[in-house]
């Protein structure tokens, strides 16, 4: 028998959050109708670009990995801004940084990509402890950013579990002006306000042969309590990826709804 979790409508939870991203994601997600993130994880921009604008219509969030891009340049952003725009989504660079506070607001404000400039979520692992958000914030927060942290994967042989787990939630709750959330694989605090989404979502493979480890959309909303839910391959991969990221959104919305 499944153990349902108990969920606010987005409207409501709107009001809980502290962060400003996360009030506007919460808004999105609410208009779609859908908590579909679509993690793009493609190397040619033009690709990309393409894939973005058929699945646009329904995904509240689009994931890059702005570094594993073969052509890079500025247009990109231009044109993903565009995008973005048209068919009213947020955009999170899945940077995953992990430094020092003094050395990650360097990466973050500067270097190739200036992720503050254009994305509207990152994230960072917990490991260097609170200096990592308190330097991230004082880049971030002056554009009103939201921050995810890291605090477990998807991975098999995950770190991030446990005591480690447990910290990063704390850190969250110290932070909610600019920490909107987690990437964790469950819900991890009952306050509304945080947001919690899931990579490692697909129906059609339980793993990868590099460690990557699947649940399925209905598994991580209703068993897990997630919010959001990230697919990657089980919808780039697809034969008629629109078609593919439509299911996914319906069924990840149809969980939500049934636990408020
Ligand atoms: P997939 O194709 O749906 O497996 O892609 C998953 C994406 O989510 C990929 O971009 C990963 O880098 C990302 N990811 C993940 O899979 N697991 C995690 O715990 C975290 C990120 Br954090």
């Amino acid at each position: 028998m499944l153990k349902k979790i108990k969920k606010l409508p987005y409207t409501d939870r709107l009001n809980y959050c502290v962060n400003k991203t996360a009030k506007r994601l919460c808004e999105i997600i609410a208009s779609k109708q859908s908590n579909l993130c679509l993690s793009a994880d493609i190397t040619d921009s033009e690709k990309l670009l393409n894939l973005v604008d058929r699945v646009g219509s329904e995904i509240c969030l689009l994931k890059t990995h702005i570094d594993i891009l073969s052509d890079f340049d500025a247009n990109f952003l231009i044109a993903l801004k565009v995008l973005a725009q048209k068919h009213t989504f947020l955009i999170f660079e899945d940077r995953k940084f992990a430094d020092i506070g003094h050395t990650v607001k360097q990466q973050y404000a500067g270097g190739l990509y200036k992720i503050v400039e254009w994305a509207d979520i990152s994230n960072a692992h917990t490991v260097p402890g609170p200096g990592i958000i308190q330097g991230l914030q004082e880049v971030g927060s002056f554009k009103q950013r939201g921050l995810l942290l890291l605090a477990e994967m998807s991975s098999v042989g995950s770190l991030a579990r446990g005591s480690y787990t447990q910290a990063s939630v704390k850190m969250a709750e110290d932070y909610t002006d600019f920490v909107m959330g987690f990437i964790a694989q469950r819900q991890l605090t009952q306050n509304p306000g945080l947001i919690h989404m899931t990579p490692g979502v697909q129906w059609h493979q339980v793993d990868d042969s590099l460690g990557q480890r699947y649940i399925l959309p209905e598994q991580a909303i209703l068993e897990n309590g997630t919010d959001i839910i990230i697919v990657g391959r089980g919808i780039y991969q697809a034969s008629d990826p629109l078609l593919e990221a439509r299911r996914y959104r319906e069924a990840a919305w149809e969980a939500y709804l049934s636990c408020c």
